[in-house]
């Protein structure tokens, strides 16, 4: 069925005017619906990639209980404009938040977020600022989520003891026959597979809490309004239990970059390190009252943490053949965790600074 046709399937308010691809997401595809009534909104139709997200009606589930929470609490707290401050879904003609089509695709609509900017890359320290309270904003709305806890929907998401071993596995079986290309960039994360297992670790042994995270913390998942203040964060698949470190680090790997994340020149590729004190500086100003001294100490590290574990799930994708991530080249995998692996090094040399701008907030 074409995505026009899908559109009848879902219980709009006016007539589709235009159906038009959407952002930049590497998992789901995206489409932006028009209306043409002045009246009626505009909406985003998503493909949903269940090869990845396997059980949709729980994380369909997850994403009801989390966006009608957070509605929930803005009107309490009488904040304005609420459609644009939190994502919308749209049930099916059925009542059902997603629609099933005969090839077996799984499609849903949120309400489209007008007058919103996303960024795929930073420009500024302000925004970094946003980004950081963005993500400590949505800690804070999540953090009272009643009921139980949320769905694993990908479990293991950022288990990194967990990436590394089928990492390992992958490496000895060499499905492809791309390991002899990649020599370097496996010894590089090899070596550091110990350390990387610590979150997890500490976990387990209780010394972190267990919380509602977002995990896919791109700066490309805050909106922000026309003077740069935050609107929302989207892009809420991810969201489910985890812990603190992976929201911040992982916006720090994806935010705080001189270059982009699969930039073939390796010399842009740096942290920036007022982006990143930026993006500190945002989410502890939000979260600082709810986070427990440890899990404090642990949030520079999330930063190399996520780029390690970034590097680690690109390379295991280009040695298994390109099956999870869309490529746009057959080496894309590849510049991709190069591009991780330079940012992680540049980390290691900034690793004293990094700390010391955490415990100075
Ligand atoms: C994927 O779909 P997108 O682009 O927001 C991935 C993230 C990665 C990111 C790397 C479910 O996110 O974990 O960090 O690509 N999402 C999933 O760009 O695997
Ligand atoms: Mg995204």
């Amino acid at each position: 069925m074409t995505p026009e046709q899908i559109t009848n399937q879902f219980s709009l308010k006016g007539s589709v005017q235009s159906v038009k691809p959407f952002g930049t997401g590497l998992i789901n595809t995206t489409y932006k619906v028009k209306t043409q009534e002045e009246d009626a909104p505009n909406y985003l139709l998503q493909i949903i990639n269940h090869h990845i997200f396997q059980n949709v009606p729980e994380l369909t589930r997850n994403i009801k209980r989390v966006t009608s929470h957070i509605r929930k609490k803005l009107e309490e707290q009488n904040v304005e404009d609420i459609d644009r401050r939190v994502l919308t879904p749209i049930d099916t003609i059925d009542g059902k938040g997603y629609f099933k089509d005969e090839e077996g695709n799984y499609w849903r609509m949120f309400l489209f977020i007008e007058d919103a900017r996303s960024y795929d890359q930073l420009t500024n320290r302000k925004q970094a600022e946003a980004g950081g309270r963005a993500f400590g904003q949505f800690q804070k709305l999540v953090s009272d989520l009643p009921g139980d806890p949320l769905y694993p929907v990908i479990p293991g998401f950022h288990d990194t003891e967990m990436r590394i071993n089928n990492f390992k596995k992958r490496v000895n079986e060499d499905p492809v026959g791309r390991l002899k290309e990649v020599g370097e960039e496996v010894d590089f994360l090899m070596e550091r597979s110990e350390e990387y297992k610590k979150v997890v670790q500490m976990g387990r042994e209780g010394k972190i809490p267990e919380r509602i995270v977002h995990q896919d913390t791109k700066f490309n998942n805050v909106l922000l309004d026309e003077n740069d203040e935050v609107l929302c964060v989207i892009d809420l698949d991810t969201v489910m239990p985890g812990y603190v470190c992976y929201d911040i680090g992982d916006a720090i790997r994806n935010g705080a970059n001189t270059g982009k994340e699969d930039d073939p020149n390796l010399d842009n590729v740096s942290i920036n390190m007022d982006l990143y004190e930026g993006f500190i500086k945002g989410f502890l100003q939000e979260t600082k009252e709810i986070l427990t001294p440890v899990e404090k100490d642990t949030l520079a590290f999330g930063a190399k943490l996520l780029t390690y574990e970034q590097a680690v799930r690109f390379l295991d994708d280009y040695i298994d053949g390109d099956k999870y991530y869309k490529t746009e080249s057959p080496d894309h995998n590849l510049i991709r965790a190069r591009a991780q692996i330079k940012l992680l090094k540049s980390m290691e040399e900034n690793w004293a600074n990094m700390q010391q701008i955490v415990e100075k907030q």
